[in-house]
């Protein structure tokens, strides 16, 4: 049967430090995200954008308790997972389309709200701060401690995704995290594979083995694709690069692993900055690899 894709922009920044990512949906868009979901097999529809405030002036340290503009986070992020969940429900495939990684409270709660689900999170970073361990104050260096209740944001019911456990959650290609943030997920039930550990097994092996930490026991996978996961010389768009990701080759291999196990029940593209992007090259490849894990085919 036809796979029928549901594409949610989420265009906000509220998130990040460096503004532009809200624009992310439209580059994404922009590079041809539905031809190349057409020519993996799946219908695509566009729901559009999903509605962000937007201040005639922006105060950089508004929020509370060092999580900056958590409120505008909020609004934005329930309101996804809204759109998540009816997607869903609706039979389709909800697609999101960031946007800083915040947005990811959102897709979790709203996939985990009907069903056990677990995560593949695919990022240079580890997003597992709070506001008490974040050196930023940036939400979107927290939105995975978020969504599993963790530190602070126990009891913090609208960012808690409920069918989450962090048994069934897998980081891949970590290479950067904050001091804290490590103690807390070395203190976690979450597995993390290094970029070391692709250096030693190889990209196959280790999302293998993610896959069979995320379906363990669940429903489905949400996979987060944060485009900081490929080394910038790939993916130069994006607020935070970090040395030492992988390759075009190895992402896509990935991919075609993620829609082999046919697990994929929501899927995300977020972090693509066009304004610190080259000729739309970062965008560009978020649609190439959506494509590979709807399961597009050379033959
Ligand atoms: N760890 C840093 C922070 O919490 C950077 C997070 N930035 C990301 N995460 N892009 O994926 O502020
Ligand atoms: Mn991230
Ligand atoms: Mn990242
Ligand atoms: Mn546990």
């Amino acid at each position: 049967m036809e796979r029928n894709v549901r594409i949610l922009g989420a265009p906000t920044d509220y998130g990040a430090n460096r503004r532009g990512v809200d624009m992310g949906p439209s580059a994404i868009r922009y590079a041809g995200l539905a031809e190349e979901l057409e020519s993996a097999g799946v219908s695509p529809t566009d729901a559009g954008d999903l509605a962000v405030p937007h201040h005639a002036t922006r105060d950089a340290d508004a929020g509370a308790a060092n999580a900056k503009h958590v409120q505008e986070v909020e609004e934005v992020t329930t309101s996804l997972a809204d759109a998540v969940s009816t997607a869903l429900a609706e039979g389709t495939t909800p697609l999101a389309l960031g946007g800083d990684h915040s947005i990811a409270i959102g897709s979790l709660v709203g996939s985990a709200r009907d069903a056990d689900i677990g995560v593949i999170w695919f990022d240079a970073h580890g997003d597992f701060n709070t506001p008490s361990t974040s050196p930023s104050g940036n939400v979107h260096g927290m939105p995975l401690a978020a969504a599993l209740g963790v530190g602070d944001f126990a009891g913090v019911e609208w960012a808690n995704a409920t069918g989450l456990k962090e048994e069934n959650v897998a980081i891949v290609g970590l290479r950067s995290v904050d001091g804290v943030e490590a103690e807390a997920i070395r203190d976690s039930d979450v597995t993390v594979y290094t970029m070391s550990d692709i250096d030693e097994r190889g990209v196959t092996e280790v999302t293998n083995d993610a896959l069979d930490v995320a379906t363990d026991g669940t429903d489905g996978v949400h996979v987060s694709l944060d485009l900081d996961w490929l080394d910038p010389r790939e993916a130069p768009g994006v607020g935070t690069p970090v040395r030492g990701g992988v390759t075009y080759r190895e992402a896509h291999a990935a991919m075609e692993l993620v829609a082999r196990s046919e697990a994929m029940r929501s899927f995300e593209l977020v972090e693509v900055n066009p304004i610190l992007d080259e000729h739309n090259e970062t965008a560009t490849l978020a649609t190439e690899l959506a494509a590979s894990a709807f399961g597009k085919r050379i033959l």
